[in-house]
């Protein structure tokens, strides 16, 4: 397409350590988007309200446990079963803006000491993100942004794990902010980014997968 009325919106990933902002930056520009009158869906993952979700929150939350193989094969499936709604919005024209996706699913199971490759293997064949925002902040400041919670991966020796991860799937979809940055520059920056991708995709960019 070029432009018409069969133009695709664009899928917009999110990723970086606990307490980098993603979260607040990812409804920030899902009302951005709203406000331009752009069709746009705020998604997460893990997505905790499906069944597979549920097995995942509960063993986030330290109620259950599994073992790593387990636990990343999970994560995967939990994109998996919604890759083909995905699709179906991307093509419909919705944009998506994806707190957290596959990167996450590689740069924490890879951190625990599962081999990378085999990381990457399940998510195969998912969509691929026209664009990757990487909130990129020290583990050490993420540390001091109100305290971590109780969750299962909020320690400082393991988010130092998981940033080097990232660093090893870096490719040319990513955008790489300053986190540290005052909240309103990180909006705007983040604003410009996804404008641009979303007039890439609107002008006929092909929807490809993971890993290409
Ligand atoms: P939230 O705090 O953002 O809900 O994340 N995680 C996430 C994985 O280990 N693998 C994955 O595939 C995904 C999507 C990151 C909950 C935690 O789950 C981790 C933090």
């Amino acid at each position: 397409s070029s432009g018409g009325n069969d133009s695709r919106g664009a899928l917009v990933v999110l990723e970086g350590l606990d307490r980098c902002g993603k979260t607040t930056q990812s409804s920030s520009l899902h009302k951005y988007l709203e406000g331009l009158g752009h069709p746009a869906e705020l998604w997460r993952f893990p997505d905790r309200t499906t069944s597979v979700g549920q097995m995942i929150s509960s063993y986030l939350s330290n109620q259950s446990q599994l073992d790593d193989c387990t636990i990343h094969l999970l994560f995967s499936a939990n994109r998996w079963e919604k890759r083909s709604l995905m699709e179906s919005k991307l093509k419909s024209g919705t944009t998506i803006i994806v707190d957290r996706y596959s990167y996450s699913g590689v740069a924490f199971s890879s951190a625990k000491g599962l081999d990378f490759d085999w990381c990457k293997a399940p998510e195969n064949g998912l969509l691929a993100p026209d664009v990757v925002l990487y909130l990129d902040i020290p583990p050490e400041k993420a540390a001091e942004r109100g305290g971590y919670g109780g969750e299962r991966y909020e320690q400082l020796e393991f988010q130092m794990k998981v940033r080097q991860s990232y660093q090893a799937l870096h490719d040319a979809s990513w955008k790489i902010i300053d986190a540290c940055q005052p909240v309103k520059d990180i909006e705007k920056q983040l604003q410009e980014i996804v404008f641009k991708s979303i007039e890439t995709c609107r002008k006929g960019k092909s929807l490809t997968c993971l890993w290409s």
